[in-house]
């Protein structure tokens, strides 16, 4: 079915109505359909934008297992590549760690290397040929009745009309600032929310990596961080001081400072291209507790959002989708409701673990905004250096690395 014929289909309710087409919308929608659910999924942008927003490029092998499990995972091991390496440069030098060869027990675990939009265009495309149900360029506004008898959507559709979805569940998988979130009214879910205090420029390259491993570099600078995407693109990111704007500096300039904190003089030069797309990301994180409010359930983004310094966030988003999934199926096709239950208990279990592991790789990496670097080392940087050294030296410090850095 094609995409507008698939628009003309489509009806005003559902069993279970899932807001937005990201990882986690799109493997839940995926398992709901072949699992014979009726459900339909509603996006805000248009589908091209969906195919082509490029994000997150480290999906843990946990994330490979989902996608296999469900036969989500072709373009995966059709296109992309696998990684077990991380490579630190401080003013000691440098050091390799072999995390794909460690952890676990000593089975291993590799990221896969896939850009997020393709992975996104991949379930998009196995949604529709299966007759997956979706509408584009609808905005959801606000969800109502989440604890009641009949929850609804409201949403502008394509042509500015107000319409309401009916449903027996929603799955809010439509991202920090969704309509999911909006919705929960005060006083019952609560909300954490950390600024680690620390910005990024995020880059996208038209340029091949520079080195075989993922790069991280801490510097007095700041940090520059360096990740493969495909053999012709490659993601860095250089720590950027808040409120200045992403095109405040020329290419030229870009290129020179990452050099400088990448240390490419002493281990060798970056390969430099056009940059296609630079953004500023605040590193902060947030939790939405419990992840449930009714019929409403919360998903990816949405549940929790992670500074992007561990690469945790789309892998939780594909494992909740699934978990969320199997209970939502459960509930509707056998009135069994123990997994609606315990969805939030169970997701809140991974993303605090991720989120501590996310923090710990934020204070490794940067020094905290207080930090009084002018004035000769200060206590936090020593302290900074010392972690570096445990994880350069310990191999019982980067056993626990490799297992947190791939695990979900
Ligand atoms: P998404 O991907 O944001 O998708 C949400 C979808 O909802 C739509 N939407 C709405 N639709 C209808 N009505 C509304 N009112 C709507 N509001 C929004 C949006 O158009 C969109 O299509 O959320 P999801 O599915 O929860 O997935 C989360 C991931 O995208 C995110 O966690 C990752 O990208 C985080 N992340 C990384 N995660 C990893 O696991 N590994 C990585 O290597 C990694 N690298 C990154 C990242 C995030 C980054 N940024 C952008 C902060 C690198 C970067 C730079």
């Amino acid at each position: 079915m094609t995409e507008s014929q698939n628009s003309r289909a489509l009806r005003e309710s559902a069993d279970v109505i899932v807001l937005g087409a990201g990882p986690a919308g799109l493997v839940l929608a995926n398992l709901l359909h072949a699992a014979g659910i009726d459900c339909v999924l509603l996006e805000r942008a248009s589908p091209t934008h969906v195919r082509t927003r490029a994000r997150a490029g480290f999906l843990a092998p946990n994330t490979g297992r989902i996608l296999d499990r469900h036969g989500l995972a072709d373009g995966l091991h059709r296109r992309g590549t696998r990684h077990g390496t991380c490579e630190f440069r401080t003013r000691d030098g440098r050091f390799r760690l072999d995390y794909g060869a460690l952890g676990q027990g000593g089975r291993g675990g590799q990221h896969h290397v896939y850009p997020q939009q393709y992975l996104v265009a991949d379930l998009l495309t196995h949604y529709l040929d299966r007759g997956g149900r979706i509408r584009f360029h609808t905005e959801a506004l606000a969800v109502g009745d989440a604890d009641g008898t009949r929850p609804y959507v409201t949403t502008r559709e394509p042509d500015g009309r107000p319409t309401r979805w009916t449903a027996r569940y929603v799955a809010g998988c439509d991202g920090r600032h969704g309509a999911a979130r909006r919705s929960l009214p005060p006083g019952v879910v609560r909300r954490h929310h950390h600024d680690h205090g620390v910005t990024w420029l995020g880059l996208l390259a038209e340029a091949p990596p520079s080195l075989d491993a993922v790069g991280y570099a801490v510097h007095d600078r700041g940090f520059a961080g360096h990740m493969a995407r495909t053999p012709d693109i490659t993601r860095y990111y250089l720590q950027w001081q808040r409120g200045v704007p992403a095109d405040a500096w020329p290419e030229q300039r870009i290129w020179d400072e990452l050099d400088v904190r990448m240390r490419a003089a002493d281990h060798g030069p970056l390969h430099r291209g056009p940059l296609q797309e630079r953004g500023i990301f605040d590193l902060t994180c947030d939790v939405v507790e419990p992840l449930r409010n009714g019929s409403l359930f919360l998903a990816g983004d949405a549940a929790s959002l992670l500074a992007p310094a561990a690469a945790k966030g789309a892998n939780l988003a594909v494992l909740e989708a699934e978990i969320l999934a199997e209970a939502l199926t459960d509930a509707l096709t056998r009135g069994d409701t123990a997994g609606v239950d315990g969805y939030s208990d169970r997701c809140l279990e991974h993303i605090w673990r991720a989120q501590e592991f996310t923090g710990w790789m934020t204070r490794l990496l940067h020094a905290p905004p207080d930090a009084d670097e002018g004035a000769g080392p200060s206590f936090q940087a020593a302290l900074r250096r010392s972690r570096l050294a445990s994880l350069r030296t310990s191999r019982v410090h980067q056993e626990w690395f490799a297992e947190n850095y791939v695990g979900v």
